[in-house]
C-alpha cells in the first residue's frame, strides 16, 4: 500500500462549493444518489479529468450535466471521469449496505438505528467524492425512509422542509450554510427521543439544542435522563467559548446524538455531533466522578471544533494537530476553569506521560506534524493531540494569555472558512501575539521528548542554574536540534520556606546556564512548575529537597511532582538492585513520612491530596529506564505500596472514616471524599487484604454512587477472599441492562490485580455479554487487560498471545480498532529480552496473517521496523 507524503501536497484540480445528497434509507440497503457541482480550481494545474474517491462502491448511474457518460473509468477504488469543460455537474448514484458495515466507518447501523462516521475517510464508502478536507463545499440533504424505522431523521445544518409521503415513508431536507469538508458530513435516522434546551448567544441568537438517544425497547433502560449533564455541560462550554475565546456558535440548531456503536469518543460533525454514549450518558448511580469529568470535557471538545476544526479546517491530514491540538488544549482549559484547574493539569499530564511519552519513545513515535503515513486512522494518537496541546501550551506560556489570546483571534479573522496548515497557525499566533517562533517551529517537526539535565550550583551568593537538553533519536529522525524549551523555575530559600517569585527560563541551545544571585545559602530548585514544557527533567534532587518540596511548594503541581520523582527515584534504585536492605527501609520511612504530611495537611482539599497519593504508574516507572522488566517493577511497586500501607495503617483507616462521613452530591468536597476513601483502600489491600475487604465490601454496600462502588469493587477484585465473587456477581445482576456499566464490570475484572486476572480475562472472552462488533466492549476487556502489568506481562507470553488472537480475530471485523491494540505489543524493544522476544513473534505472527487490513499492517510493519 502506497505511503502518502507531506511534501506532495498538491491543490484538488476542481472545486465543488456545492453538493445535493438524496438518500432512500433502509438498513441493509441504502440508495445515495449525490449531485456534484464542480468548477476548475483556478488554484491548481488545470485538468480535464477528476478522480472521485470511493471505498467498496460501484456507481450505478454516472451522469455529466445531466446526461448518462460512459466517460468514466474505476482506478482502484476510485472513479476517474473526463470532465471537458470548466464547469459541470456530476450525477452518481451508489447502494450500501450499513447493516453490514462493522467497521463503523461510513454509514452503518447500530441498535437499529442508521448513523455515519466520515472522519477521516469514510464519506468516500457512502459516494463517490474528492473525499480531502481542503475540497469544501455548501450541502443540501434530502433523506426519506421509513417513518416507524425512522421517525427522526437528522443532518448537518437547519432543517429546511420534511413531510410524509403517504405510503409509510417519509422526508425531510436539511441545508447546512457553512462550506465543509466531506469529514464532517452526517446523517443519523433512527427511533430517537430528546432531552431539549435552547442557548441564546451573546449576539442574541436562539439555538435549539438537542441531545437524541436510541428509544428504550423491551428490557432497555431509558437513557434520557442521564443527558441532563451532558447538556449542561453543553450549554456552559458555548458561555466558555464565547468568554474565553470570543467564539459564537453560528447555526439556530445544535444536535448531539448518543451512539453505543462508535470506534471514538465522539465526533463533531457541524451542527450534528455524535458521540460514543460513554461520553453523553451519566447519572450518580452509573457513572464515576471521573466518567461525568470525561462526559464534561468531550461534550466541550466537540463544541470547540465549531470554531478550531469546522469554521477552520484542515489542508490536509498531516495538519491533524491543527484542530485536534488547539481543540484538546481549549477543552482542557475550560475543564481547568470548571472545577479544581491545579488537578485537571495533574491529570493531564498523567495522561500524556502515560501515552504520549512511550508513543514517543517507541517504534510508532512521530511528530505532532506527521510526513508520512499508510492509514491516517493511526494518527488520531496521544501525539498529534496530547502533545499537540502541549505545544500549544507552551505558545501560550511565552506569549502570556492576552497576547496569546490575540493570536488566535487573528488565527479565526485570517482563516475563517479556509482549510488552513499548522504553519498558519503559527505565523498567526507570531503575528498576534508579537512573538519569535522561528525556532520554535521545530516542535511540529521532530519527534521524541526532550530530556532536559538540570544541575543547581552554590557559590558565594549566586546560585546557577545548568540547563543541557537532547532530543532523541526517533524512526526517520536520527539527528535532532535545539528546541526552544519554556520552563517556570523558582527558588525556595530554605529556612524561610518562601521564594522570590517564579520566572520563566527558555532552554534553547544544546546547554544554557543561568544566575539567580542574592542566596546566602544554597537554595531548593522548583523546575518545570506547572509542567509549562512536555520534556522529562533529569536531576538527582536530593531527598531532603523533594521532601520539602512535597511538603511545601506553593505550585500545587510541582509539590505532586516532588512526591512522584520521591517514589520513581526509589523504585528506581530498589529496581536496579542498587540499595542495601537497611538503604531501602530508609527510602520507604522518607516516602512514608511525605505521604503522612499529606494525608495530615489540613491546607490540602481531598481532590488534591487524592492526587498525592496516586503512586507513579508502572508505565511512567518503566519510562524512566532503557530496558525495563514489567514483573520486577510491578512486585516492588507493590511491595512498596504495602510497605506503605502497614506504616501508616492508622492514618488510612481514619482517612477512610473521615472521608466516608463527608456528605455526597457532586461538589468538590464530595468528590475529593471519594476519591481518597478509594485511595486508602487501595493501599489497605496491600498492607491488609484482609481488614480491605472487609472495609470495601462495607463501602461496597453502603455506596449511592457508581463512583464509591466501583472503587470498592476495583479493590475487591484485586483481592482472593470470598467478597469478590459476591460484589462482583451482584454488580453484574444489578447493572446487567446498562451496556456501559457492563463494561465496567468487565474492564474491573480485566486490570484487577488478581493473580489469576489473566485467566478471568480468557473466561470473560466467552461470556454471552461479550461482543466483538462493539468497541467500547471490546476495549473494556482488552485494552484494560492490556494496560494490566502483571497480567499481560505474564511470563509465558500468555498476554501477548491473548491480544495477537483479539487483533487477528477482530482485524476483519473492525481494521481502525483492531490497529489500536498493536502498540503494547510494539513496545518490545523497551522490554527485557526474554519477553521482548515473546512480544515480537507474535508480532510477526500477525504480520503473517492473509489479508490484513492496511490499518493493522501498517502499525505492525513499524513496529517490527
Ligand atoms: N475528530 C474526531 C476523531 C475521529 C477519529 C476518526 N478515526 C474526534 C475528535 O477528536 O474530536
Ligand atoms: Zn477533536
Amino acid at each position: 500500500p502506497a505511503v502518502i507524503r507531506r511534501v506532495d501536497y498538491q491543490p484538488f484540480g476542481w472545486l465543488v462549493p456545492r453538493l445535493e445528497l438524496d438518500f432512500q434509507l433502509g438498513l441493509t440497503d441504502t440508495r445515495v444518489a449525490a449531485t456534484l457541482h464542480v468548477e476548475r480550481n483556478p488554484a491548481a494545474t488545470p485538468t480535464g479529468q477528476i478522480r472521485l474517491n470511493g471505498e467498496g462502491l460501484a456507481p450505478l448511474e454516472v451522469t455529466v450535466d445531466g446526461q448518462p457518460t460512459s466517460l468514466w473509468r474505476m482506478a482502484g477504488d476510485d472513479l476517474v471521469l473526463d470532465l471537458p469543460g470548466t464547469a459541470h455537474t456530476i450525477g452518481l448514484v451508489t447502494r450500501i449496505d450499513p447493516a453490514a458495515n462493522t467497521q463503523l466507518s461510513g454509514l452503518y447501523a447500530s441498535g437499529g438505528m442508521l448513523c455515519t462516521q466520515c472522519e477521516a475517510e469514510g464519506f468516500r464508502r457512502i459516494t463517490f467524492f474528492p473525499d480531502r478536507p481542503d475540497v469544501l463545499s455548501i450541502y443540501s440533504v434530502r433523506m426519506s425512509g421509513d417513518a416507524d424505522a425512522f421517525p427522526v431523521l437528522l443532518s448537518n445544518g437547519n432543517l429546511t422542509a420534511r413531510g410524509d409521503n403517504g405510503d409509510g415513508t417519509h422526508w425531510a431536507e436539511w441545508h447546512d450554510p457553512w462550506p465543509k469538508p466531506s469529514y464532517l458530513f452526517a446523517l443519523v435516522a433512527g427511533r430517537l427521543v430528546a432531552n431539549r434546551d435552547t442557548f441564546t448567544t451573546r449576539s442574541g441568537r436562539k439555538v435549539d439544542l438537542a441531545i437524541y438517544v436510541r428509544e428504550a425497547g423491551a428490557g432497555e433502560e431509558d437513557d434520557l435522563p442521564r443527558t441532563a449533564h451532558a447538556m449542561a455541560s453543553l450549554k456552559r462550554s458555548m458561555t466558555w467559548d464565547e468568554e474565553q475565546f470570543g467564539r459564537e456558535y453560528d447555526l439556530d440548531t445544535f444536535n448531539i446524538v448518543a451512539v453505543s456503536d462508535f470506534n471514538a469518543g465522539a465526533m463533531e460533525n457541524k451542527g450534528l455531533n455524535v458521540f460514543n454514549t460513554k461520553y453523553v450518558l451519566a447519572d450518580e448511580e452509573t457513572a464515576t466522578d471521573g466518567d461525568f469529568d470525561a462526559v464534561e470535557g468531550v461534550i466541550a471538545h466537540e463544541y470547540f471544533h465549531n470554531w478550531s476544526g469546522n469554521r477552520v479546517t484542515c489542508r490536509d491530514w498531516f495538519q491533524l494537530s491543527l484542530k485536534e491540538g488547539f481543540t484538546v488544549l481549549r477543552d482542557q482549559l475550560f475543564s481547568q476553569d470548571m472545577g479544581s484547574a491545579p488537578v485537571k493539569r495533574i491529570e493531564d499530564v498523567r495522561v500524556l506521560r502515560g501515552a504520549q511519552f512511550p508513543e514517543d519513545s517507541g517504534p510508532l513515535a512521530h511528530p505532532i506534524r506527521p510526513d508520512e503515513y499508510r492509514e491516517i486512522s493511526n494518527f488520531y494518537t496521544a501525539t498529534v493531540y496530547n502533545k499537540g496541546a502541549e505545544v500549544i501550551r507552551m505558545m501560550r506560556v511565552m506569549a502570556g494569555e492576552e497576547r496569546f489570546r490575540a493570536g488566535c483571534d487573528l488565527y479565526f479573522d485570517r482563516h475563517d472558512g479556509e482549510a488552513a496548515t499548522c504553519e498558519d497557525f503559527v505565523k498567526a499566533i507570531e503575528d498576534g501575539a508579537g512573538l519569535d517562533l522561528n525556532q520554535f517551529r521545530l516542535w511540529y517537526a521532530q519527534a521524541g521528548t526532550p530530556r532536559v539535565t538540570v544541575r543547581l550550583d552554590h557559590a558565594g551568593d549566586v546560585a546557577t542554574l545548568h540547563l543541557a537538553q537532547v532530543v532523541p533519536p526517533t524512526p526517520g529522525q536520527p539527528d535532532k536540534r535545539p528546541m526552544p524549551i519554556p520552563l517556570k523555575v523558582a527558588l525556595f530559600d530554605r529556612a524561610s520556606g518562601i521564594h522570590a517569585g517564579e520566572q520563566l527560563v527558555v532552554l534553547d541551545r544544546a546547554q544554557q546556564s543561568f544566575s539567580f544571585p542574592g542566596f546566602a545559602t544554597r537554595p531548593v530548585l522548583s523546575i518545570n512548575r506547572g509542567f509549562t514544557a512536555p520534556v522529562s527533567i533529569e536531576h538527582a534532587a536530593p531527598v531532603e529537597d523533594l521532601v520539602f518540596l512535597a511538603a511545601r511548594d506553593d505550585d500545587p503541581f510541582a509539590r505532586y511532582e516532588a512526591m512522584q520523582e520521591l517514589v520513581v527515584g526509589h523504585l528506581k534504585d530498589v529496581v536496579d538492585g542498587k540499595l542495601s536492605a537497611s538503604e531501602r527501609d530508609a527510602g520507604r520511612a522518607a516516602i512514608a513520612g511525605a505521604l503522612a504530611a499529606v494525608i495530615a495537611d489540613p491546607a490540602l482539599d481531598d481532590l488534591m491530596r487524592g492526587e498525592l497519593l496516586i503512586l507513579p504508574s508502572q508505565t511512567y516507572i518503566a519510562e524512566q529506564m532503557l530496558i525495563a522488566d514489567p514483573g520486577t517493577i510491578h512486585h516492588e511497586r507493590q511491595a512498596l505500596r504495602g510497605a506503605l500501607a502497614r506504616a501508616l495503617e492508622g492514618e488510612f483507616v481514619a482517612l477512610h472514616q473521615r472521608a466516608s462521613a463527608v456528605p455526597g452530591g457532586l461538589n468538590a468536597a464530595a468528590r475529593g471524599a471519594r476519591k481518597v476513601k478509594t485511595q486508602a483502600l487501595v493501599y489497605l489491600a496491600e498492607g491488609n487484604p484482609d481488614l480491605a475487604e472487609q472495609m470495601a465490601a462495607a463501602q461496597y454496600d453502603a455506596a449511592d454512587t457508581m463512583t464509591d462502588r466501583q472503587g470498592a469493587l476495583m479493590v475487591l477484585a484485586g483481592l482472593k477472599g470470598p467478597q469478590r465473587t459476591h460484589k462482583l456477581l451482584d454488580f453484574y445482576q444489578r447493572y446487567r441492562s446498562n451496556p456501559l456499566v457492563v463494561d465496567k464490570w468487565f474492564g474491573l475484572q480485566a486490570g484487577s490485580l488478581h493473580p489469576h486476572a489473566i485467566e478471568h480475562v480468557k473466561a470473560l472472552a466467552t461470556h454471552p455479554d461479550f461482543n466483538l462488533k462493539n468497541p467500547n466492549r471490546v476495549r473494556s476487556l482488552y485494552m484494560v487487560f492490556a494496560a494490566n502489568p502483571a497480567a499481560f506481562h505474564a511470563e509465558d507470553g500468555e498476554g501477548y498471545r491473548m491480544l495477537a488472537d483479539l487483533i487477528i480475530a477482530l482485524d476483519p471485523v473492525n481494521p481502525q480498532t483492531a490497529a489500536r491494540f498493536v502498540p503494547p505489543l510494539g513496545r518490545w524493544r523497551r522490554i527485557e529480552p526474554r519477553r521482548a522476544a515473546l512480544m515480537r513473534a507474535e508480532l510477526e505472527r500477525i504480520a503473517a496473517t492473509p489479508g490484513l487490513s492496511r490499518d493493522t499492517a501498517e502499525q505492525v510493519g513499524r513496529s517490527l521496523g
